[in-house]
């Protein structure tokens, strides 16, 4: 069958059934023509409660950065409503700064059902981590590792025990998470994004000239882990 579900236009359109889906090994719904691609939620935003402009500048800035190198890897920006104020600060800012949008685009859905409910491929997903690594706390945090299950719990703790701000850690999913056999993700990279909120840990207290150093960091880290699993 024809791919369509993986470029932009047609997301979250035609949804074709899995068994339809022409696949790359048991279990994982990416085909051999989908181009790799991360799908990553807006770090630091909701509960790190970080500036909403700040943070789409950085945002666009490091995604500019990553599409104009070479390989045709995809990213791309995931809230779970349209009426998400980061999603249209950044799809503005993207579009101005005349952003590829085959290699990068904005996509309104949960995270932990991409392909199952909205058609669309990604074989990587970033998750907004606590510094322990730990499930729950809310956010997509919780999201991702209720829908990883035990599996992704393992695999994380077998990677590292703690996350410093800035930093990423690069998990292979099992493939008996459910990520991987209903989603077809391979991999969970966990960041930790900088904390302007006082009620939680390394609260930054407004200072947003490390917390933008911090939110940069970030993205650099989860952008090169991907392309280190991607290339
Ligand atoms: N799918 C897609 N996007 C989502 C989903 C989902 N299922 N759930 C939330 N978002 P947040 P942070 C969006 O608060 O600000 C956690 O408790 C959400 O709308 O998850 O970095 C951790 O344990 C927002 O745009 O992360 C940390 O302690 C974005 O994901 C802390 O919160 C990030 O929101 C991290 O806070």
């Amino acid at each position: 069958p024809v791919n369509v579900s993986s470029f932009p236009e047609n997301a979250g359109k035609d949804l074709m059934k899995g068994e339809d889906l022409p696949v790359r090994s048991a279990g994982s719904h990416v085909s051999l023509n989908d181009p790799p691609t991360l799908a990553f939620p807006s770090i630091s935003t909701s509960d790190f409660q970080f500036d909403h402009e700040k943070a789409s500048d950085i945002i666009v800035e490091k995604v500019d950065e990553f599409v104009n190198k070479p390989g045709n890897a995809r990213l791309v920006l995931v809230d779970l409503s349209p009426r998400s104020k980061i999603l249209s600060l950044v799809k503005a800012k993207a579009a101005k700064k005349h952003i590829d949008p085959n290699k990068f685009f904005t996509f309104v859905g949960d995270i932990t059902r991409l392909y199952s409910e909205g058609g669309l491929r990604c074989n990587v997903i970033a998750n907004a981590a606590n510094w322990r690594l730990k499930p729950g706390g809310g956010g997509v945090n919780a999201a991702i590792f209720n829908a990883g299950g035990s599996a992704l719990e393992v695999a994380t703790k077998e990677r590292a025990k703690s996350l410093q701000p800035g930093r990423a850690v690069v998990v292979p999913l099992p493939s008996n998470s459910p990520l991987f056999s209903r989603e077809g993700i391979t991999h969970v990279i966990h960041v930790l994004g900088p904390n302007m909120n006082p009620q939680r840990p390394n609260c930054l207290d407004n200072d947003y000239i490390t917390g933008c150093k911090v939110l940069r960091d970030t993205y650099t880290s989860l952008f090169e882990g991907f392309a280190s699993v991607a290339r």
